[in-house]
């Protein structure tokens, strides 16, 4: 066993048993919401995994190592405690070199769940090129970690505070295959659709296992993203988000906000300015992803055996 890795008995037993296992990231619980609604809502994700027939892994970086896998009381020293640096795969040595606690982006998530072999992985919304990007040069590591990591994430797209045309663009340059599963369009987390083509679509989950697999038995490096809209009935109206996105950049802006501390900044402020709409949101389309997550490790999984 590596020793920067702490893996559950529960984890490591169905990986041991090649069941499925969903891998779920913790920056989510630490800084995408309010106590005690964020650590109401990770426990609502790792139910919706469990519902779908897969056991899940949620991941966070706990005196000095990756805990694969947390309990209950971790969840909740994570949720209630202020000042855990959220943090992403250039931050992983430093922190662990620290033997500190920290919250871990979909990439740095990305790099436990490759190391303790969990194939697939699951988050509301990825981290993307920001609008402005052609002068900050502001690109989630999120994107690069895709071409890194032998990991499937499972997302509903990225909110549309940062540019999705681009993100897309940004995919497709460092071949990160992106596929709908059931859509057409790459989603925009609130929104069904970003107003952009997903470059697939499959509507089959076990024809979507069999494309991962395929990526992987060419010896291609990362892995797939697999995209799946918010149920229609949580879906919020895109021009409202439209109008507060732009007045969240403005204020982002004239604080001088910016680098990492910009995604946390906006999830706050659109979640203020949309009042409980967007918290009912954000908690609907993170289940619907663990559960299609969970459905495609299942199918994964059973093509394996
Ligand atoms: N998008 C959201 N909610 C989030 C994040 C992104 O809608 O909580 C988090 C994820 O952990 C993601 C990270 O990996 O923000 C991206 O941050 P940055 O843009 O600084 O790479
Ligand atoms: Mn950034």
């Amino acid at each position: 066993m590596n020793e920067l890795l702490s893996i559950s008995d529960e984890v490591s037993q169905a990986l041991a048993e090649q069941r499925p296992v969903v891998a779920l990231e913790s920056t989510v619980i630490a800084h995408g919401m309010p106590y005690p609604n964020n650590v109401e809502t990770a426990f609502a994700i790792e139910k919706a995994v469990r519902d779908s027939g897969a056991v899940p892994a949620t991941i966070a970086i706990m005196d000095g190592r990756f805990v694969v896998g947390l309990e209950e009381k971790d969840v909740e020293r994570l949720g209630t405690s202020t000042g855990v640096p959220k943090v992403s795969s250039r931050d992983i040595g430093a922190v662990m070199a620290g033997n500190g606690l920290g919250a871990t982006t979909v990439a740095s998530t990305l790099v436990a769940a490759d190391m303790a072999g969990i194939p697939v992985f699951s988050t509301a919304g990825i981290g993307g090129v920001h609008r402005g990007a052609s002068t900050t040069f502001d690109i989630s590591a999120d994107l690069v970690q895709f071409t890194r990591s032998k990991v499937a994430v499972v997302c509903a797209g990225a909110k549309s505070v940062l540019d999705l045309g681009l993100t897309l663009e940004y995919l497709e340059t460092v071949g990160v295959p992106v596929l709908g599963y059931r859509c057409d369009d790459f989603p925009a987390f609130y929104c069904r659709s970003s107003g952009f083509r997903n470059p697939q679509r499959l509507d089959d989950m076990d024809l979507v296992a069999r494309a991962v697999d395929m990526h992987w038995q060419t010896g291609l490096p990362g892995g797939p993203l697999v995209t799946s809209p918010i149920p229609e009935e949580d879906a919020l109206d895109s021009e409202m988000m439209e109008s507060v996105i732009t007045r969240a950049l403005e204020e982002a802006d004239s604080e001088g906000i910016t680098g990492a501390a910009i995604t946390p900044y906006l999830m706050k402020a659109v979640s203020k300015a949309t009042e409980g709409k967007s918290s009912q949101a954000n908690r609907a389309v993170l289940i619907s992803t663990a559960d299609v997550a969970g459905q495609l490790a299942v199918s994964y999984s059973n093509q394996r055996s």
